[in-house]
């Protein structure tokens, strides 16, 4: 598929494909198909960043909630979208040790209570030792700095997502 096979795509198959490029938010690639035709798979994802970036702090929030917990009730109960399922998988959430999946229970519930919107990390890009390292550490940071850090991790959970979708769906190197 071609980025002019892209740019041809009605709204409704735009959000087929690219619907969950970011976690639960197809609300995203329904705005952004407004700005089509694009010359390139990186000029739509930088229109996603911009909307994202021009939304008001409680919008930015309401992105990291619709991210669900890294090995948490979801992934045990086997309701995770596919995409979360195989990055909490490739980054090792799917096999841990009680003890570790106590641990990191505890970690996400401590960091909800202070931030009042879950811990979001790009999983791919990550491990079980680092995420556990990471949530230690951005437990000490403030409200405003941790919104910005996870609007980060949520850009590059979505840049992987639409490379995947790219050779998923064979887009060309014309992309
Ligand atoms: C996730 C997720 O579902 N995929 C990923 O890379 N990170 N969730 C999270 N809370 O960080």
């Amino acid at each position: 598929m071609t980025m002019q096979a892209v740019n041809a795509m009605s709204y409704e198959e735009f959000l087929d494909v690219f619907g969950n490029i970011i976690e639960k938010c197809p609300l995203i690639t329904a705005a952004v198909w407004s700005n089509h035709p694009f010359s390139s798979v990186n000029e739509m994802e930088e229109c996603v960043y911009e909307f994202i970036d021009s939304l008001p702090s409680s919008g930015k929030e309401g992105i990291l909630r619709c991210h669900p917990d890294l090995a948490g009730r979801e992934l045990t109960s086997g309701s995770l979208t596919m995409e979360s399922q195989q990055e909490q998988r490739q980054a090792g959430l799917t096999s841990l040790t009680s003890g570790e999946r106590e641990t990191l229970g505890l970690l996400n519930s401590q960091y909800k209570t202070k931030f009042g919107f879950p811990f979001v990390i790009c999983a791919k890009m990550s491990d079980k030792y680092k995420i556990m390292e990471e949530l230690c550490s951005r437990l000490q940071n403030d409200p405003s700095q941790e919104l910005l850090k996870g609007i980060e991790e949520v850009k590059k959970i979505c840049h992987l997502r639409v490379q995947e979708l790219s050779r998923s769906v064979e887009l060309t190197t014309k992309l």
